[in-house]
């Protein structure tokens, strides 16, 4: 519409005035995905984001993602303002991961060397030894257990068994899960792939385990997209935040692409695996917070410190 055109060219003049660059989740939604390629910012995985922001010049970053993907670029950049549409976008990951809790799990385990996903707070990460996100994590996970390292992993459950599975390697685990992943539904989505012989299945492993056993490809965001191109498949079934279809048919037009049930009878749908706190990310959001400098994520320059430790050693882990 043209209003959503004037939005959009208002957006991409605030962000050169600004000297902002837009870096923006695979989750997010299409018009803010589109605006980051647009206007040389870039759409990625939480990994791709950090290094990205890091890398670029720009003195002020506007995330588009949840609020850990805002702290992260602040960890690595605390001279530079990150702003991000909505402060109010969190992670069920990360909120039912409090930091008071979490460290007195680790000190009940003090042998145990603590990694934890990259969905976390700061203090989180700060408590920790290694950050990783779910690209880098079997790897990870593989060198430290090569070393002899008994391993306390968190809060992703359903991550941290399918790490251990893979990996043979028992872990202590933290009891958390993402809202949106957990809901999706195996029974529902055995009945989808009999209707689909020959669709190939992409999983994202914070997936229930009965979920990811059906997949053909188990893998973070990137992998999966990356799926899509590469394998010779013409329809897919893809269990992970709907946002994701926006980079798939970019890049694979031609494809056919189902989103994996999260309720009973074999639904399939587009639209009913989406991250509420991805929403918030709004163009109206955007306009808003580079019109004002509202929106700025902080994190105390000690706090900082050292929580850039565990994530550094993941970016020099993944050279
Ligand atoms: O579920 C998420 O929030 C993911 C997949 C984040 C990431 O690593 O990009
Ligand atoms: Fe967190 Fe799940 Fe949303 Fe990702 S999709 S931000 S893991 S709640």
């Amino acid at each position: 519409t043209a209003e959503k055109e004037a939005l959009r060219e208002r957006i991409k003049e605030l962000l050169q005035q600004r000297n902002a660059v837009l870096v923006a989740h695979y989750y997010t939604e299409s018009d803010l995905q589109d605006l980051a390629d647009e206007t040389g910012g870039c759409v990625a995985d939480s990994l791709e984001m950090a290094r990205f922001a890091a890398e670029h010049p720009a003195q002020t970053l506007v995330v588009a993602g949840v609020r850990f993907m805002g702290e992260t670029s602040k960890i690595l950049n605390n001279e530079k303002l990150v702003l991000m549409p909505d402060l109010m976008a969190t992670c069920s990951l990360d909120e039912n991961c409090p930091i008071e809790l979490f460290s007195d799990f680790c000190d009940r385990h003090p042998d145990h060397t603590v990694v934890v996903y990259a969905n976390t707070s700061a203090e989180v990460k700060a408590r920790s030894d290694w950050v990783v996100t779910s690209g880098i994590a079997l790897p990870v996970i593989r060198h430290l257990a090569a070393q002899g390292e008994k391993i306390l992993w968190g809060p992703d459950q359903h991550l941290g068994r399918y790490i251990q599975r893979q990996t043979g390697v028992e872990m202590i685990l933290w009891p958390g899960s993402c809202v949106v992943h957990e809901e999706f539904k195996a029974e529902a989505l055995e009945e989808l792939r009999q209707r689909h012989p020959e669709a190939a299945v992409l999983v994202h492993p914070e997936s229930p385990e009965e979920v990811v056993a059906q997949a053909d490809v188990v893998g973070s965001t990137t992998a999966l997209i990356q799926a899509v191109r590469r394998l010779p498949n013409k329809e897919f079934i893809v269990a992970t935040d709907a946002g994701i279809f926006n980079k798939m048919r970019q890049l694979a037009p031609e494809k056919i692409l189902l989103g994996a049930p999260t309720a009973g009878e074999g639904a399939t749908c587009e639209s009913c695996a989406r991250c509420p706190w991805m929403e918030m990310n709004t163009l109206e959001r955007l306009a808003y917070v580079l019109e004002t400098g509202e929106g700025e994520i902080k994190v105390a320059p000690d706090l900082a410190a050292r929580a850039r430790i565990p994530i550094q050693r993941m970016l020099d882990f993944a050279k």
